[in-house]
């Protein structure tokens, strides 16, 4: 394993507060942040969190129990300022409750680097100097994939070299800025197409076709992962996906070809699994013999992005049933990770149901996250945290 122990990294690895860096690579500068100074203090009105009773607090030692960080992709088109940056309670339930934070859309292509020559730190420094300063370590996602990338690269006329050049520069950029300080990154996300025979996912970008493998071909990736280890050799980088919690055509593609990068020496390091779930459907009950055989084959796992959204008609709030089947299937995905080696970093996509990309992209269903838009704690935070808990004992 190449992950090291929560901090217990080197001080001089860490980013360093950055609130005064102009926001610069290239040719040219953004605005100056007008971000509000962090305060990490319970703020009015807010319950207090004694911090024994938390998710992070009840975690075995080296285990990352994460948070998606809200802001950029569909927040922006809500009603709400951008979460991370002006709720403070909302700030305050993430210092507290968790110890790895993933930024949800900060590090994606048309966030981080919305020009050709201008790439915007501003809220992933941002994340990364709270995560700092409240003892927490950040997830990366994501540096290859086939979506929210910009229209100056999608739409770009660029010759087959400068888009090589394009992928190395924005990977070795972002990735080195962050060296010692992100543990993981989803290097490539979401790379092999759905139903009964995945492919890589080479077609038209308008069909869900991958820019990078479209025009370099599936060589590409282990470019992207040797690119990746070159900027920061101690980070754990991943393969993520949706749909791949059990054992089916679309995992063992990732099985296939990771065992063949894996021969060519390429530097892969892990399979991480979203676990975006649904009460519609049966829990994957085979997740944690999948997490296995990729662990077999010496890797890390993780559960990067849960959550268990259901239909609730609107109006209404969860029945009590649905509420404990949700705290069910989030509990059996913590259990599996739990059980084996290697699976050392569970997040969840989204603290609060306030902020959840779910009633945006599904109708009629929600309250997917662990705590409702108040943050009072679900059934299912619950049953998490005691999960934990007695992981902890048991491993003492
Ligand atoms: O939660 C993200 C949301 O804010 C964005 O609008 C959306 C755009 O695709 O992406 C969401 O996050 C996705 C993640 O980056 C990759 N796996 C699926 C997640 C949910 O769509």
């Amino acid at each position: 394993m190449r992950t090291a122990p929560l901090h217990t990294r080197p001080l001089t690895r860490l980013v360093l507060g950055l609130t005064a860096v102009p926001l610069l690579v290239g040719s040219a500068v953004l605005p100056a942040s007008a971000a509000p100074a962090l305060k990490d203090n319970r703020p009015p009105g807010a319950e207090r969190i004694v911090n024994t009773e938390t998710l992070r607090w009840n975690a075995p030692r080296d285990f990352h129990i994460g948070t998606a960080v809200a802001g950029g992709g569909h927040h922006v088109d809500q009603p709400y300022p951008d979460p991370f940056f002006n709720d403070e309670e909302y700030r305050y339930v993430l210092a507290k409750e968790f110890n790895s934070l993933s930024p949800e859309n900060q590090a994606k292509w048309e966030f981080i680097h919305p020009e050709q020559d201008v790439y915007n730190f501003e809220a992933m420094d941002a994340i990364a100097k709270f995560a700092k300063r409240n003892r927490q370590e950040v997830r990366g996602h994501t540096l290859f994939w086939h979506s929210q990338n910009p229209a100056w690269l999608e739409q770009g006329n660029f010759s087959k070299e400068e888009l090589r050049a394009i992928l190395k520069d924005h990977i070795q950029t972002v990735v080195g800025r962050y060296k010692g300080q992100v543990y993981q990154w989803d290097v490539a996300n979401e790379i092999f197409t759905d139903g009964p025979n995945p492919v890589l996912r080479t077609g038209p970008t308008a069909q869900g076709g991958n820019i990078w493998l479209r025009e370099l071909g599936p060589e590409i990736i282990a470019d992207a992962f040797r690119w990746a280890h070159e900027a920061d050799p101690e980070a754990t980088l991943m393969f993520n996906d949706y749909g791949v919690e059990n054992i089916n055509p679309k995992s063992t593609a990732y099985y296939n070809l990771i065992q063949e990068l894996l021969a060519q020496g390429v530097p892969v390091d892990g399979f991480a699994i979203q676990g975006h779930l649904s009460t519609r459907f049966g829990f994957p009950g085979g997740l944690q013999e999948n997490l296995q055989r990729f662990s077999d084959l010496g890797l890390e796992t993780a559960i990067t992005e849960i959550d268990v959204r259901m239909d609730v008609p609107v109006g209404q709030q969860p029945t009590a049933e649905q509420e404990t089947r949700q705290a069910s299937d989030y509990d059996r995905a913590l259990e599996a990770c739990l059980a084996v080696e290697g699976c050392n970093s569970f997040t969840v996509w989204g603290a609060t149901d306030k902020y959840s990309w779910v009633p945006v992209f599904f109708s009629g269903e929600g309250f997917a996250t662990v705590m409702t838009d108040d943050f009072d704690r679900k059934p299912a935070y619950f049953q998490m945290r005691d999960s934990l808990a007695q992981a902890k004992q048991d491993r003492r």
